[in-house]
């Protein structure tokens, strides 16, 4: 389970509906151009939060159908719905997913407790294994070292995925937590995560641009850090104006720009204006 990991986006047509073709096409992008280690599937990045247990259940579907076995799988089936998670925790490692990961759950200000609970009542349904996924920025909840010990008492409880920038917590964690999996959550903090030895990495940004950080991550692990510096510096010049552009749709405009149908974002989102997709159009030129 160790690599680089795809937070794959899903393409949705004008009408939000999952454009299945579309998604086929994104997946093989993925396997084939940037090759990366395996997906995490319905992360922020799919627009999980924003679609019904339908449309999860479907898009977890298809991508098991098309991946087969030709990389591994990470399921994220985190919901404040703690039902729904365990309907798709079921359903997912019925599919054969080679790992679950929960989102925190966010909204309601949770204690603990209830957080621990939420984890332990979602892995001890299956016959899986969970990765904890860690962003607080989006969900403002903060896990502290001793409560991440806490909930690795769980064995089942693999690893988690890091969305911070709090590079003394994650050295912290690596070196309280060897043997459990570390995987660094912002693509434009990879160097920095990969020096202090996470054991990859999942990123939204990698549907794209997968080919650098892997650059990025094995320069880091050989010791070149000059190199993986100036790789990094290429990445982040691209992830600034990914970000002052929109982030999900300007990927997935880049992604139109390699002939994937990668579609359009799901409402709330809003579509680009058309002078945002001609900045997208030169991204594209520019850095692909
Ligand atoms: O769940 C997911 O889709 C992710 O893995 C999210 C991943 O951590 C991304 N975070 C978000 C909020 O999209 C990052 O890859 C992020 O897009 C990137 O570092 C740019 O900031």
């Amino acid at each position: 389970m160790k690599g680089l990991f795809t937070a794959l986006m899903v393409s949705y047509d004008k009408d939000g509906e999952i454009n299945e073709k579309g998604l086929r096409e994104i997946i093989r992008y993925n396997l084939d151009v940037t090759k990366v280690d395996g997906l995490y599937v319905n992360g922020s990045t799919g627009e999980n939060f924003m679609i019904s247990t339908e449309e999860k259940k479907e898009i977890f579907r298809i991508v098991k159908d098309e991946v087969k076995d030709r990389v591994k799988l990470i399921a994220q089936v985190g919901s404040i719905n703690l039902k729904e998670s365990l309907e798709l925790a079921k359903y997912a490692t019925d599919l054969g997913y080679d790992a679950l990961s929960a989102v925190t759950p966010f909204y309601y200000k949770f204690d603990f407790e209830e957080i621990k609970n939420y984890y332990n009542t979602i892995i001890n349904s299956v016959d899986n294994k969970m990765i904890i996924y860690s962003i607080p920025f989006l969900t403002g909840v903060n896990i502290s070292i001793d409560q991440f010990a806490e909930l690795f008492e769980n064995e089942k409880i693999i690893g988690v995925k890091f969305t911070a920038g709090d590079f003394y917590l994650l050295e912290r964690m690596r070196k309280t937590f060897p043997d459990k999996l570390l995987y660094a959550g912002f693509d434009e903090m990879l160097l920095s995560a990969a020096v202090l030895g996470v054991d990859g990495a999942i990123g939204s940004t990698f549907n794209v641009n997968g080919q650098r950080a892997r650059e990025i991550y094995e320069l880091a692990n050989k010791g070149e850090i000059t190199k993986a510096r100036e790789i990094q510096h290429e990445t982040n010049d691209f992830i600034t104006e990914l970000l002052n552009n929109g982030l999900y749709q300007t990927l997935k405009e880049i992604l139109k720009e390699k002939g994937v149908d990668a579609g359009y974002c799901r409402q709330p989102m809003k579509e680009l204006t058309e002078e945002k997709v001609e900045v997208a159009k030169t991204m594209a030129a520019k850095y692909f």
